[in-house]
């Protein structure tokens, strides 16, 4: 839409609001309730051109719908601008709870608090991040042709997955370092101290942009709560990471591996180190058995996107969950195109705001891994369905955890050897205890493992933000925090010269992470309560397939319709019992594991935990300092 229309949204905006002449505030709870419709319908609107503008880019990099998504963002911020403005002409303390409580939304809008010059320079920041991720492409591959040149999706996360040469790896990793994170260390510097104002443009109280984050979780302090969930499920985390070490050191040998140390970041099957599943031939307890992992089987039936979002969209639909409309099919990208455009391969789901358009961005690869992601991305998209007829300030997760916990929660239930096998896409599965423990291993990589990753992301930023971490040390802290929590260690020199935390997707895109690690734990209380519902209360939680239980999806609907217009504790209880985040589910879930890890690791000698500093190729400042100044002692003494 035109300009034009756009700004006479915000015009009308400014000066329909009724307001009282002598200045003083409007307590008048109709004419507020008014105010608050005429809002979410004209947001709707302003939205929408705003998320299509950005589509727009994101399947096709241009330098033209660049432009056209940043006008679109600034007139959207001008628009959210208006309406705070607008808002804070009445006096809301004598209104219902409810009317309160929308009002309060309208009062935080993130960087579109900044002035209109700022918040163009953060858009086109985050925009050239985000781009330089996007498009980064690794040339020079030792025995290949120096001009073929591999992007992240799906080369370099093939390679990853598949490759288990120690040489090969390094070199993918260190070159997707070199060219995603590296060249945004400068941009990335400047984005913060721009969040940091838009912080305080929001409300003073804010000390910096993560507290700002962090106060949407409605807790008192977020980072206490996370830190105190880990604390309960490291010692999990030990457990898997020494069995893990243990085989490593077996298939690469002595002078790769140190058995007390921290595990090579390269080593691990992606990426990031974030997910190790795709090592799961490599650590499998029981390795003569039926495998869980139905990659192969996909490809050799020639299994397509469509075909693999269609499984997904029936699992939701047989559940007795909204099907996806029309345009969904029509609209959607779900294959990276082949007509050399370049695209944000990174999954995405995305609401228009206007009620039916809803689509998927996804480069879609045949294996398991891009089978569940299918499903989180249609678990976002449920969400969106659901609460499609509340006002904008709600249309959200009751906190962002359970927005990302949709998708993977019904995934516990596709991912069972049962189910896989009921879809025809495993032909045997085995029923014996060590079958069973084979599973929970492939799931244990995913989950557990995930667990120090999805903390660390946010921890590092959080202290960005706060100033505690600064450019001159922030490859170093990030690898401070990527060996204490994760037990990794970087084989290669690491030095300020690198920016690894910016070779991960979310550091450049400026999303926070928080919310898989919130996700990672309540998705195991929600699939608990759907399995009980389901009438699967006495099977094993690992084994439950909530398969076409009304009972089940009509519970879950029940929460996702909500949206935000309720604190989450509540959205919880009403699914759960539960008014709290609670780690208990998912150490249930995967008990035989730990009990078989604790006799696996006692059998093999092994002891927890890891020497950080053996290893490690991070630069250490300070012993570079005593380093040098030895030897400037010693050089004066020979001198004499
Ligand atoms: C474009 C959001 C979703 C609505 C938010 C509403 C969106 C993208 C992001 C993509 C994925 C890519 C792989 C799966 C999701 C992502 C993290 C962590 C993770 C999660 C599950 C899993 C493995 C890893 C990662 C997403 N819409 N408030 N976001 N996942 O902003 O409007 O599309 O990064 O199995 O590290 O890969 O959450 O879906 S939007
Ligand atoms: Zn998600």
């Amino acid at each position: 839409m035109e300009q034009g229309k756009l700004c006479l949204i915000i015009w009308c905006l400014v000066s329909c609001t009724p307001f009282d002449t002598r200045g003083q505030k409007i307590t008048d709870e109709n004419q507020a309730i008014q105010f608050l419709r005429e809002v979410s319908d004209q947001a709707e609107i302003v939205r929408y051109h705003s998320v299509m503008a950005n589509w727009i880019y994101n399947t096709n990099i241009t330098d033209y719908n660049e432009q056209k998504m940043l006008e679109a963002s600034s007139v959207l911020a001008e628009f959210d601008k208006e309406a705070r403005h607008n808002a804070s002409l009445f006096d809301i303390s004598g209104f219902d709870e409810d009317t309160i409580r929308q009002f309060e939304f309208l009062l935080y809008i993130g960087s579109a608090a900044l002035s209109s010059e700022d918040k163009l320079e953060y858009d086109t920041i985050i925009s050239k991040m985000k781009r330089t991720y996007s498009t980064a492409k690794v040339c020079g591959r030792p025995g290949h042709n120096p001009s073929e040149c591999f992007s992240l999706e799906p080369d370099l996360t093939r390679i990853l997955a598949d490759s288990r040469d120690y040489d090969e790896l390094l070199w993918c990793w260190e070159g997707w370092r070199d060219e995603a994170g590296k060249p945004t260390r400068d941009d990335y510097t400047q984005f913060v101290e721009l969040a940091n104002k838009a912080a305080k443009a929001n409300d003073e109280k804010f000390d910096d942009f993560g507290d700002y984050l962090r106060y949407s979780y409605d807790v008192d302090d977020l980072q206490a709560d996370v830190l105190r969930l880990y604390a309960q499920l490291e010692p999990l985390y030990k457990k898997l990471h020494a069995y893990v070490r243990r085989r490593l050191y077996q298939h690469y040998g002595d002078d790769k591996i140190d058995v007390k140390g921290p595990i090579p970041a390269h080593l691990l099957g992606n990426m990031w180190a974030q997910q190790w599943n795709n090592i799961l031939d490599l650590v499998e307890p029981f390795p003569g058995k039926p495998t869980v992992d139905v990659t192969d089987r996909l490809q050799e039936l020639g299994y397509t996107a469509e075909r693999m979002f269609e499984i997904s969209e029936d699992f939701f639909v047989d559940l007795g969950l909204a099907a996806t409309p029309e345009s969904f099919w029509n609209e959607s990208m779900i294959v990276k195109p082949d007509d050399g455009r370049e695209v944000v391969c990174h999954a995405s789901a995305w609401d228009f705001y206007n009620k039916e358009d809803f689509r998927i961005k996804q480069c879609t690869d045949i294996t398991m891994q891009s089978l569940i992601t299918v499903h989180h991305e249609m678990g976002h998209v449920q969400y969106f369905l659901q609460y499609k007829d509340q006002p904008v300030v709600y249309r959200g997760g009751a906190n962002h955890g359970f927005h990302e916990a949709v998708g993977d929660v019904l995934a516990l239930s596709v991912s069972t050897p049962e189910h896989l096998q009921t879809i025809g896409l495993l032909d045997v599965i085995g029923d014996d205890e060590e079958s069973d423990l084979n599973y929970l291993m492939s799931q244990a990589l995913k989950k557990i493992v995930f667990l120090p990753f999805g903390l660390i992301m946010d921890l590092w930023r959080w202290d960005v933000y706060a100033g505690k971490i600064t450019p001159q040390n922030y490859n170093a802290k990030w690898w401070e925090l990527r060996t204490k929590y994760q037990g990794i260690a970087p084989s290669v020199p690491r030095s300020e010269e690198d920016f690894d935390p910016a070779a991960k997707y979310h550091t450049n895109s400026n999303t926070p992470y928080i919310r898989y690690f919130v996700s990672y734990i309540i998705q195991f209380q929600f699939h608990k309560a759907l399995c009980e519902l389901a009438g699967q209360g006495d099977v094993p939680l690992h084994r439950c397939d909530i398969h076409q239980s009304q009972a089940a999806g009509a519970k879950l609907a029940d929460m996702l319709k909500l949206g935000k217009s309720k604190p989450w504790p509540e959205a919880m209880h009403a699914l759960t019992g539960s008014r709290q985040m609670d780690a208990q589910p998912l150490m249930d879930y995967f008990q035989p594991l730990i009990d078989w890890l604790d006799e696996e690791n006692g059998k093999n000698g092994d002891t927890l935990g890891w020497d950080p500093t053996s290893g490690s190729q991070t630069e250490h400042p300070k012993v570079n300092l005593i380093m040098a100044t030895v030897l400037f002692v010693l050089g004066i003494m020979i001198y004499r």
